[in-house]
């Protein structure tokens, strides 16, 4: 359980290789790690920290709608996209706003720039929220999860419904070793605002349990991978839900796993604190098919964690 998340922060910082990376914030990081989470014993949203459930819950209905746009998200109130698509409107030729060049860095070491910054991202959320024109346009990330998993577009352009396709193979045929879904999809990435991190999953069902793995290309482990790890045990519990089945183990196998040089102090003071009892998750019984269910169709309940721990996010 939560255990296995904390290990690996230990593990980091105890023996991760100094880097540097594409946001020029710095990282400690390691390659090849692999956390298993029993679902039985609760839901592994992390109580040493508080996890954001709603968040993780609307980013996840956004990919299974297939939608792309972070209009949706805004919608639930939720910002976990936002810088992405910004850096799209501020490298854009419609945008003469000031200078927003490295504004991920930028807002971090200087006050006065972070109040402009924050003014010009408040005037991208109302116009993605109020312009339908604008929102098409500036609201899209491309070709990210939503489109490769339930609209993958073939040579012959007809395109796949990955997610709709594993789910009736998984009730037809438990035993296959091929109920897959893949968002990498190589000729794609220059169209995506980010190419995707967690790559592709995989399902597995025996003793009537269903199990789920992701391979995560890269984590960020303090911010990304606790949202990571309770977006995948939704899905499967979604999964189960939908193909009657009880919910077995999710294995997180991620590739470079870092630890970002701003979040080390955060990392420590969780690693500090006590874990409590795991949560548990209901799910409207009323409901059976994953593509119909809404936000407020699954509550997670008896959540007890510790503060939520504030830390900034690389661009
Ligand atoms: N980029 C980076 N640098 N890290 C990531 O984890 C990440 N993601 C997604 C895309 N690019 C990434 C976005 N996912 C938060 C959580 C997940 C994100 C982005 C941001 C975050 O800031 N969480 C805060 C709470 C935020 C809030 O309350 O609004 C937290 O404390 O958990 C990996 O999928």
């Amino acid at each position: 359980g939560e255990k296995a998340y904390l290990n690996l922060c230990e593990y980091i910082l105890n023996n991760g290789h100094k880097r540097d990376d594409r946001t020029n914030t710095g990282t400690y990081s390691t390659f090849g790690y692999q956390m298993r989470f029993n679902l039985q014993e609760g839901f592994p949203l992390l109580t040493t920290k508080r996890v954001p459930f709603k968040l993780v819950a609307s980013e996840l209905l956004w990919f299974i709608k297939g939608d792309t746009n972070i209009r949706y998200l805004l919608q639930h109130n939720n910002n976990i996209w936002n810088e992405w698509a910004f850096e799209k409107w501020v490298t854009s030729k419609e945008y003469n706003g000031p200078d927003m060049t490295n504004f991920g860095i930028r807002s971090q070491q200087d006050a006065e720039f972070n109040q402009t910054y924050q003014e010009q991202m408040n005037l991208f959320k109302e116009k993605i929220l109020n312009d339908n024109t604008f929102a098409e346009k500036f609201g899209d990330l491309g070709s990210v999860y939503g489109k490769q998993w339930r609209d993958w577009k073939m040579s012959n352009s007809e395109t796949i419904d990955q997610l709709k396709e594993v789910i009736h193979s998984i009730k037809t045929n438990p035993n296959s070793r091929r109920h897959i879904v893949t968002a990498w999809n190589p000729e794609d990435i220059p169209n995506m605002a980010l190419p995707p991190c967690h790559t592709m999953f995989q399902f597995y069902v025996a003793d009537g349990k269903l199990s789920c793995q992701l391979y995560q290309r890269s984590g960020d482990v303090f911010l990304g991978v606790p949202f990571n790890i309770a977006s995948y045990a939704l899905l499967t519990h979604l999964i189960a839900h939908e193909c009657n089945l009880d919910v077995g183990e999710f294995v997180h196998t991620l590739g470079d796993a870092h630890i970002y040089a701003n979040h080390v102090d955060q990392v420590r003071t969780q690693l500090n604190r006590d874990r409590r009892n795991l949560p548990r998750i209901e799910i409207n019984k009323e409901k059976q098919s994953i593509f119909d269910f809404d936000i407020d169709d699954f509550n997670i309940v008896d959540y007890n964690p510790h503060a939520a721990i504030k830390a900034p996010i690389a661009v």
